[in-house]
């Protein structure tokens, strides 16, 4: 059946039926031009959530990770008239919103007559926007976790039934925006396993199948929006499946497809407290108990590791081999600021400990942050290298919406708001700390990234080891890069702090800079050369960027449709 909607769409005589799948769930490319996505191409485990769900009830749903697919905007838009479902669900980026505008535009344009509905973190953090703009084209935004939502709407909308009084939805009805109450919590054990319809697509990349042991995070870092995501519904802010149920995912896994490796995507694989961690132990022991010989990988907190060193031993067990945690600073007032509740020691014992006991560690680290000064560059760098960590360096901290960072920087009078189709939101900082990020971005945007493109699928295959512990050569690659963005940094650091630069001195860092990239290229098998500008441009646009100083802000404008 159709639901009213759709024949509200059509003009009389113009209705079309739609066909199968039911539901299509789509991932939207973050490029918009068929560039392969710049990260590990991971399986997408919210819309494999929603379809394990849907299917559960009989329903015909199908994946489209347009992202992962490397596909046009064009070429999405034809796919998904072709599969002509009556309800298409998109998985939502903020990065990927231009996109989402470009491709529901579309689909309108060219009469698809569909229910289309959309969500994730940035649908449900930044909804008023995403309304704004194509409330007139989308009919609902789902809010929070999707899986019961979408079971309900997926039904009354197929049944033609009257829908706009969902819980946990918002949609646009005539020039106001309706916001319905938000559902209550899923319980994770009730779910279906996820659905592993791109699990032969990414295991060809990266070797790994992702799994979740648990959904949200106790931490309240001011800049994460899992704490606000998670805030929406009643209930804590983490839940921990069933340690067993976990395991037994894994090993279907296993002994279905062979798969040894894994990466936890819980944004913590730890929960508050001991219970929080013996959860782990749990998982872990599980893994131990069958003699499954796992190759694991995860995000946690310093303080979790600290506060009960005994478990280093148990993860290792289990299969841990790396672990991502958030440094973020290497200044215990900026970790303040973020609300991290710990400190840089505390930190740095963690990673030690760990290290220690052969698991390895990747530090998420946010140099470029609202607290950045030049004192905070120059320690930071100095951390950086004295530990041994290699993360980009031409990144700054996003703010988005909900997030307590957001409020903040508002309070301050520094926050610059911006439409998330249009960018991230911008912060006030001092001119000199802002013309040294646009320099190193400006050494991004026209050398590292160009390298990157034509590199990627060398940089998976390098990826591809066996296990996270055999991905030496990767950590050399991302060495390689460290070190081209960290020469770039010191001169910067010393430019502003002795003004004692010109052209020809820029020039020279930057022909040095052009030897180091030809290393990188090397590994990668890129013709540095042939895919980037020749140095004295590059040189030019950072002279002038740290001589006139031109920006206050970190401003950074979307490229998608560009790169
Ligand atoms: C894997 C991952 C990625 C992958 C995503 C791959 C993929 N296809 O899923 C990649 C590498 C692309 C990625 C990129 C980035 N990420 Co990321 N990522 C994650 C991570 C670790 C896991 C995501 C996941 O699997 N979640 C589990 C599933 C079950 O949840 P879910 O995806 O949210 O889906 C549920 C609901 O949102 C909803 N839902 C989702 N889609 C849809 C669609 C419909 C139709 C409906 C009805 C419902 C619905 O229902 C789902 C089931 O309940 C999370 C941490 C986390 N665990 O959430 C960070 C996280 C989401 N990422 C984060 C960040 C900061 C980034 C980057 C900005 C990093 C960077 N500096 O470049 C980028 C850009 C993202 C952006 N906002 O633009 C932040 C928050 C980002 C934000 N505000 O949007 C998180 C929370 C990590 C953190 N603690 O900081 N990321
Ligand atoms: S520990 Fe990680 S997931 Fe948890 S609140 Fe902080 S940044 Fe977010």
């Amino acid at each position: 059946m159709i639901s009213e909607r759709m024949l509200d769409r059509g003009k009389a005589g113009e209705y079309q039926p739609l066909s199968n799948p039911e539901v299509l769930l789509v991932l939207p490319p973050l490029y918009q031009t068929g560039r392969e996505p710049d990260y590990n191409p991971k399986e997408p485990m919210g819309l494999m959530y929603l379809t394990a769900v849907l299917r559960q009830e009989g329903r015909e749903v199908e994946i489209f990770d347009a992202d992962i697919e490397a596909r046009t905007i064009e070429q999405t838009v034809t796919h998904i008239l072709q599969r002509n479902s009556p309800i298409v669900g998109f998985s939502v980026f903020q990065r990927a919103l231009p996109s989402l505008e470009s491709i529901v535009k579309s689909l309108r344009r060219k009469n698809y007559k569909g229910y289309i509905t959309c969500g994730g973190i940035t649908p449900t953090l930044s909804f008023p926007w995403i309304l704004e703009r194509l409330g007139g084209e989308i009919d609902s935004i789902v809010l929070g976790e999707g899986e019961k939502t979408l079971k309900r709407l997926t039904q009354r909308v197929l049944t033609g039934q009257e829908w706009k009084s969902l819980d946990g939805i918002a949609y646009r009805h005539n020039h106001s925006q309706v916001i319905n109450r938000p559902l209550d919590t899923v319980d994770l054990d009730t779910l279906p396993f996820a659905e592993r319809d791109y699990l032969s697509f990414c295991l060809g990349k990266t070797n790994y199948a992702t799994i979740m042991g648990s959904r949200g995070c106790y931490g309240i870092c001011s800049f994460c929006s899992n704490y606000s995501f998670e805030s929406i519904r009643p209930g804590p802010n983490w839940r921990p499946r069933n340690s067993v149920k976990v395991v037994d995912e894994m090993q279907e896994l296993y002994d279905k497809h062979e798969v040894s490796v894994f990466k936890f995507n819980d944004p913590n694989i730890f929960g508050p407290g001991k219970k929080g961690r013996e959860h782990v132990v749990r998982i872990c022991q599980e893994i131990k108990r069958r003699g499954l010989q796992f190759h694991l990988m995860g995000f946690c907190r310093g303080n979790d590791v600290n506060a009960d060193p005994s478990i280093v031993q148990i993860l290792k067990s289990g299969g841990f081999e790396r672990l991502l945690i958030g440094v973020e600073s290497s200044d215990d007032e900026i970790l303040k600021k973020f609300c991290k509740k710990e400190t840089i020691g505390e930190i740095e014992s963690s990673l030690e400990m760990l290290n220690s006991e052969g698991i390895s560690t990747v530090a998420g680290f946010m140099i470029f942050n609202p607290y950045t000064t030049i004192d905070s560059l120059r320690r930071d760098l100095a951390y950086l290298e004295r530990r041994g960590l290699y993360p980009t360096l031409s990144k700054s901290l996003r703010v988005f919406d909900g997030t307590p960072i957001q409020g903040l920087l508002e309070a301050e009078g520094r926050l610059v708001k911006r439409d998330p189709f249009e960018g991230y939101h911008d912060y006030f900082m001092p001119r000199e700390v802002a013309a040294i990020y646009a320099s190193m971005k400006s050494l991004f945007i026209h050398c590292l990234d160009p390298i990157r493109v034509i590199g990627q699928g060398k940089i998976w295959d390098i990826k591809k080891a066996p296990s996270f512990t055999e991905r030496q050569d990767f950590n050399s690659l991302a060495e390689g890069f460290f070190t081209v963005e960290s020469f770039l940094l010191k001169s910067l650091i010393e430019w502003t702090e002795t003004g004692d630069f010109n052209l020809e001195r820029v020039s020279e860092t930057l022909r040095v800079i052009y030897s180091q990239l030809e290393i990188v290229g090397q590994a990668i098998s890129v013709d540095v050369k042939s895919v980037i500008p020749r140095s004295e441009i590059v040189a030019r646009e950072i002279f002038t960027l740290m001589k006139e100083r031109p920006c206050n802000t970190f401003h950074e404008e979307y490229r998608w449709n560009r790169d």
